[in-house]
């Protein structure tokens, strides 16, 4: 009953949500009034942890298993691990496997042995419900597409140090983004197996990797028309290689477009409905929270565009004329356009260079010719759907999706 929007998941979060307020008050007697509150109040609890394996890796536990060499990562504390722009080779395309930002709630990236390993499709939306194992999963007809993940929190320290208020959470520059080539099954494909029922409104994937907290097993929703797209995938390989531990083995979701939350490592389950489903992965968190929004907050779907300098984050760079490189991206369609600003007043346009797909990104460069002092370079990108970096972004107290123009200073010698 909801299919005619539910395209577009912010607007059907408002009926999502509406349902799962009328259903808990129904099963709990608590004013809807009351369990926004608890809402937020759970929030408010898991929030102050930030980063809440971080306290595990500090006792020597280390949660990821791929090296994460300095040169290559900034650590973000627990398992997470932010790309160095500055390092990224410039006629890359891709992010290779091993530079791949890394972030786990858990730190506890599950050993999944893939002979046993299964993957449950159920719920009410299916009329056979089944198993899948990996050989089944890899005998289905297999889809390559090249999408960026991206965490909602990337660019999250920017709000304290361009916007003069910290926000909660792991302080990201902007390397929680990566680009890769990914290979697996369409979930419809998989969906169809199941015999996917006309009434289903939701598929929630669920991961198999430790509970977060109160929280619960890492898993979201998401509305059955974006499920059904031709890129949504099962993906089991990366980059042609199977998928490495840290980043879902042996299978997880590719959610082009979206918050990194949806695209769920480790897959275990696919729990699809015939009525709205909701989990703590987007009523309590990877909403926008704060005195801009409403009290239940605003949901997140799509990543907005953004844009990075191949710089070290400050830069330090020798006089004379320099060919900048950057990347922009968006959630929302390809690159239109990226404009560069070397003196806060006047915008050039920058030279986009190769590939340009939707939900990955495009390379950019531009000539500077640097003079002795302090400078503040800016980059601006447009997408084809017209969304254009703003100067600043509303606070969120949860620091999500900061995609203002960046201001990144470099120092010339
Ligand atoms: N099971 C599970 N899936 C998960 C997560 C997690 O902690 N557990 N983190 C999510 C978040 S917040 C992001 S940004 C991406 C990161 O993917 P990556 O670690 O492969 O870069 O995975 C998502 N999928
Ligand atoms: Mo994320």
């Amino acid at each position: 009953m909801f299919r005619n929007h539910l395209k577009n998941e912010a607007e059907y979060d408002h009926d999502r949500m509406d349902r799962y307020l009328w259903q808990r008050e129904r099963t709990t007697g608590l004013s809807r009034r009351q369990l926004i509150k608890m809402m937020a109040a759970a929030l408010g609890s898991a929030a102050v942890g930030g980063f809440l394996c971080t306290k595990q890796a500090r006792a020597g536990g280390g949660c990821v298993q791929k090296p994460t060499p300095p040169e290559l990562f900034i650590p973000q504390g627990g398992g997470n691990y932010e790309m160095r722009f500055d390092v990224l080779p410039h006629h890359d395309y891709l992010v290779s496997s091993d530079r791949f930002f890394v972030r786990d709630h858990t730190c506890t990236p599950p050993p999944i042995d893939e002979t046993t390993w299964r993957l449950r499709v159920h719920g009410a939306g299916v009329e056979n419900p089944l198993e899948l194992t990996y050989d089944d999963i890899l005998a289905l007809p297999s889809v390559t597409v090249t999408r960026f993940i991206e965490c909602a929190g990337n660019g999250r320290s920017l709000f304290a140090i361009q916007q003069g208020r910290m926000a909660q959470g792991g302080q990201w520059l902007l390397g929680a983004v990566g680009v890769a080539e990914w290979t697996g099954v369409r979930l419809s494909d998989v969906l169809d197996l199941a015999g996917l029922k006309s009434q289903a409104v939701d598929v929630m994937p669920i991961g198999l990797d430790a509970k977060f907290q109160a929280f619960g097993h890492v898993r979201r929703p998401f509305p059955i028309e974006k499920a059904l797209e031709d890129d949504t995938l099962l993906v089991y390989a990366m980059n042609g290689q199977p998928l490495l531990n840290d980043h879902g083995f042996p299978v997880r979701m590719l959610v082009p477009g979206w918050v990194g939350i949806a695209n769920i490592k480790w897959v275990g389950q696919l729990l699809v409905s015939h009525k709205p489903l909701m989990s703590p992965f987007n009523t309590n968190l990877y909403r926008l929270f704060g005195d801009d929004y409403p009290p239940e907050g605003v949901l997140l779907t799509n990543q907005p565009v953004k844009s990075a300098f191949e710089l070290p984050f400050p830069a330090q760079l020798g006089a004379g004329r320099h060919v900048l490189h950057g990347r922009s991206w968006s959630g929302t369609g390809p690159i239109q356009q990226v404009e560069v600003s070397v003196d806060g007043h006047h915008w050039k346009q920058a030279e986009l260079v190769g590939a340009n797909e939707p939900e990955a990104w495009v390379r950019w460069k531009i000539l500077w010719n640097a003079t002795p002092g302090k400078h503040v370079l800016r980059a601006r990108a447009t997408d084809q759907a017209g969304l254009t970096q703003p100067d600043d972004v509303p606070f969120n107290t949860l620091g999500y999706l900061f995609w203002a123009v960046v201001n990144h200073h470099v120092t010339v010698v």
